[in-house]
């Protein structure tokens, strides 16, 4: 197995059952005797409860992020905060397909509650999420090069999955100079993990930018922080396309913005680039342990 992805090369096959993807069912087999990676080990730690077989995780989209390409909101800027939980090292992409009873066990009351911490696992939910429902869960990871700071006193941080939610380019925010590495640009549905050290606490903000306004919406989503891994959890049903186009992105500053202050990363190596795409093909999940 190569380790030295390019970034954003997906390095496994999608589909299993094309004749073209030999070599790259046999790279994930020999992955999951041997030497899986510490991200891939990371990743998986969260995801456990779901019980994905080997082949199962083949349905994962897997890419690479460079380590240490910090940007600000500003080409050729240079970020002044660039600490490890601010750097994006790899993605984890994947459609999971949940019965009410797997749906009941993960988010119920059992694996990943509403705002909980469990064993150094933080799950965070939007004011007002009601349960996640049955059916298809987009399931977005980023595996971090450094631990999430749970409590930071210092600084403030947000994570964020943010999508083309109509597969419509024309309606996406565009940035608004001077901030031409806007880390949400060219998307209209945002979910935001925010820590503010002010009042000690993480939240989950989803807002829908409509009429060139962002908007709050109501979501079901869930967010899950476990060491240097956040994984969004988010309902196909509260998109317009069952497949959106996505970005990840990292950011951490001390509450001016400052460029000296503040930094962080997106998938790739900066925002002017296309969006992620998701894999067509749902995992379905047998059962959840509680
Ligand atoms: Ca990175
Ligand atoms: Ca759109
Ligand atoms: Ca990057």
């Amino acid at each position: 197995m190569d380790l030295n992805l390019d970034p954003l090369e997906p390095d496994t096959q999608l589909d299993a059952e094309d004749d073209e993807v030999d070599d790259g069912v046999d790279e994930i087999d020999d992955l999951d005797e041997e030497a899986l990676s510490a991200e891939e080990e990371a990743y998986r730690a969260v995801v456990g409860p779901f019980g994905l077989t080997p082949q199962e995780y083949i349905n994962i989209m897997r890419f690479g992020d460079a380590r240490g390409d910090f940007i600000y909101s500003i080409f050729g800027t240079t970020p002044g905060l660039t600490a490890p939980q601010q750097d994006v090292l790899r993605i984890f992409a994947g459609i999971f397909d949940l019965d009410p009873e797997a749906s009941q066990a993960a988010f119920g009351n059992t694996a990943f509650p509403c705002d909980s911490l469990v064993d150094g696992t933080r799950t965070v939910c939007p004011d007002g999420a009601g349960p996640v429902p049955p059916g298809e869960l987009i399931v977005l990871a980023m595996v971090l090069d450094g631990d999430v700071p749970l409590e930071d006193p210092d600084h403030f941080y947000t994570y964020a999955a943010v999508f083309d939610a109509d597969g419509d380019p024309a309606n996406n925010f565009q940035f608004v100079e001077p901030f031409n590495w806007d880390y949400f640009q060219n998307t209209d549905l945002w979910y935001q993990l925010d820590w503010d050290p002010t009042v000690g606490q993480w939240q989950l903000f989803v807002s829908s930018f409509v009429d060139q306004i962002p908007q709050d919406v109501a979501s079901n989503a869930r967010v899950v922080i476990d060491g240097n891994v956040i994984v969004f959890f988010i309902p196909v049903d509260e998109f317009g396309v069952p497949r959106p186009t996505y970005r990840l992105t990292a950011f951490g500053h001390d509450g001016t913005f400052a460029p000296e202050a503040s930094g962080g990363d997106v998938t790739g190596a900066d925002p002017t680039e296309p969006l992620l795409e998701l894999p067509e093909e749902a995992i379905v999940i047998q059962e959840v342990e509680g």
